[in-house]
Parts: C-alpha cells; structure tokens; sequence
C-alpha cells in the first residue's frame, strides 16, 4: 500500500489537505496525484464540506514533479510529458478550478515547477513571507505547465509573466503580493492562522453563489463582453433560486447575520 502522500483533516465546515513529501518539498510522484484527486473528489461529494484548505507539510509547498521519476539513462527513450501532463497535471488544475467550494492555499514554503500553478489554480492564496514562487521550468528545459502559461500572463501581465517563465528565478511571497500574482503574503507564524480564518468564513457562506461566482469568473477572459453578460444573468438567475440568497437578503432586511445552509 502506498504511503500517505496526502493528508486530509476534517474541520467543521471545511477539509485541510495536506501535500505530504517533505523529504522532497512536496514534490508529485503518481501515488500522491491520485491521492489528491481522490481528497478532492471527497470532498466534493461531501455536502457539509464547503470550503478546502491546501497546504504543503514541512518547510516548502511543493516542489512540482518529482525529478527522481524523470532520470534518463544515456539512450533511454524519453519519456512521453505529454502523457503524463494529460494524465495528471491537466485533470488536476481542471478538478481545482471546478470544485463547487472556494480553496483557499496556503503556501507554506517554496513552491517551484508545477507545485506554483497548481497553488495559482485555488481561488485564494495566501504565502509565508518566507515562502517563494519559482518557475523553475527553463532551468531543466521545460516549459511552464499545469496552466502555468495561462495564470501567468493573466495575473501579473506580458512582462512579469516572461520574466518568470523564462529567467526561472526565485520571487519571494511579498513581491508576489505586489504584482497580484497572490492575494496576500503573511508573516509566517499568521500564515495558517489566516488559513483556517478565511475557510471558516468561507464555511459559512453562500457556497453554491461562491460557487457560481467562480464558474463566471473562470469563463471571462476567454469570453467576450457580451458572452460573459449572457454567462452572469444565467449564472444569476441560478444564484437568485438559492435558499441562501433567499436568506441573505431577509437577514439583511432584519439587520442580523444570514444563517446561510451552503450546499443544500
Ligand atoms: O514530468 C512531467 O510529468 C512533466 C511535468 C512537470 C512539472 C514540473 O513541475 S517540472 C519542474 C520540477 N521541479 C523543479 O524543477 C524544482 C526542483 N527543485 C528545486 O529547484 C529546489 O529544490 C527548490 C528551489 C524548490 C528548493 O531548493 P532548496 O535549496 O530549498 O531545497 P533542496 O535542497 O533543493 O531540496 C530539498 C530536498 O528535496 C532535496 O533532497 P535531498 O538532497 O535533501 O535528499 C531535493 O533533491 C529534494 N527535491 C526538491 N525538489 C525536488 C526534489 N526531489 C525530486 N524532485 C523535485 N522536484
């Protein structure tokens, strides 16, 4: 049986998922993918579960593949990435950015290769001062993956993105902040705090509306104007059928703290 390369904690209202390699910074081997895709999957069938915390164990988030995986023997076929980025990377950032609950990441430490997109892929990030965000990619003659090319360009422009992409050098969690390539850098001994404080708000929030805001959110840079106000007044006219809108705006009216129900 494999080792558990992923931890999951169950808090009220929301999951903690741990990325459990340290010995390699967190780094993906094919165990720990589909350990994970099978946490998240959990946590989407589980109704109660409305937000999902990831994080990275010991001193760094995550360190991307594992390159122990990728050594070649002189004459040695290489091996097909595509294969593996469609098998694995793919259908992760694919089950991120879909699941019906915010994810918040906490990015405990270094996160490097792919271990950057996948943090970039959660809605929230919040890093450590300490932790750092490197495309390592160009330094072993790969090219950014995971939607890395996508997020990129997308949160802190052309110039930053090409920089990032193609220099492969190291920037430190409060320059992310800056440039908006993260929501916030922490100082560490608050990182996690802040973590578990976001996910029990997010906990007792409207989820399927966060959820809706996050479908809309996702489909507008590659629609057009017009597309995206097709989107917002179908995504709308779904959020406006929810018990919890229907609840928000009484206790509002009432002047009290919606007791929204979530998922049901
Ligand atoms: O292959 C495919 O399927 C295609 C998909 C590719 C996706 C990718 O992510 S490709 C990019 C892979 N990642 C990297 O290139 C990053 C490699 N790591 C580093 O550059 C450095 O480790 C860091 C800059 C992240 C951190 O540096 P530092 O000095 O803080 O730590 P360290 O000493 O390098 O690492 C600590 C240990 O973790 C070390 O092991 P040791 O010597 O103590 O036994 C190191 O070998 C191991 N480690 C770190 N990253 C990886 C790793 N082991 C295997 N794979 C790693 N990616």
């Amino acid at each position: 049986m494999d080792e558990p390369f992923i931890l999951v904690e169950r808090k009220e209202g929301y999951r903690i998922v741990t990325l459990n390699r340290p010995t390699r910074l967190n780094s993906f081997n094919e165990a720990m993918h589909l350990q994970l895709r099978a946490a998240l999957s959990e946590a989407e069938q589980d109704l109660s579960c409305r937000a999902v915390m990831l994080t990275g164990a010991g001193r760094g988030f995550c360190a991307g593949q594992d390159l122990s995986d990728r050594v070649m023997g002189k004459g040695a076929a290489p091996p097909d990435l595509g294969a593996t980025i469609e098998t694995y990377y793919n259908p992760l950032v694919k089950q991120l950015r879909a699941l019906p609950m915010p994810i918040v990441c906490a990015v405990n430490g270094v996160a490097a290769g792919a271990g950057v997109n996948i943090a970039l892929a959660c809605d929230i990030v919040v890093a450590a001062r300490s932790a750092s965000f490197l495309e390592a990619f160009a330094r072993i003659g790969l090219i950014p993956d995971a939607g890395g090319t996508w997020f990129l360009p997308r949160l802190v422009g052309e110039s930053r993105a090409r920089g990032m992409a193609l220099l492969a050098e190291p920037v430190p969690a409060e320059t992310a902040e800056r440039w908006g390539l993260i929501w916030k850098c922490l100082d560490d001994n608050e990182l996690m705090g802040e973590a578990h404080a976001l996910c029990s708000r997010f906990a007792e929030g409207a989820t399927r509306g966060l959820a809706l805001a996050k479908r809309a959110l996702g489909a507008s840079s590659t629609n057009t104007l017009d597309a995206q106000l097709s989107l917002e007044r179908d995504l709308q006219r779904e959020a406006g059928r929810t018990a919890d809108y229907a609840e928000g705006v009484r206790a509002f009216m009432e002047k009290r703290k919606p007791g929204f129900r979530g998922r049901v």
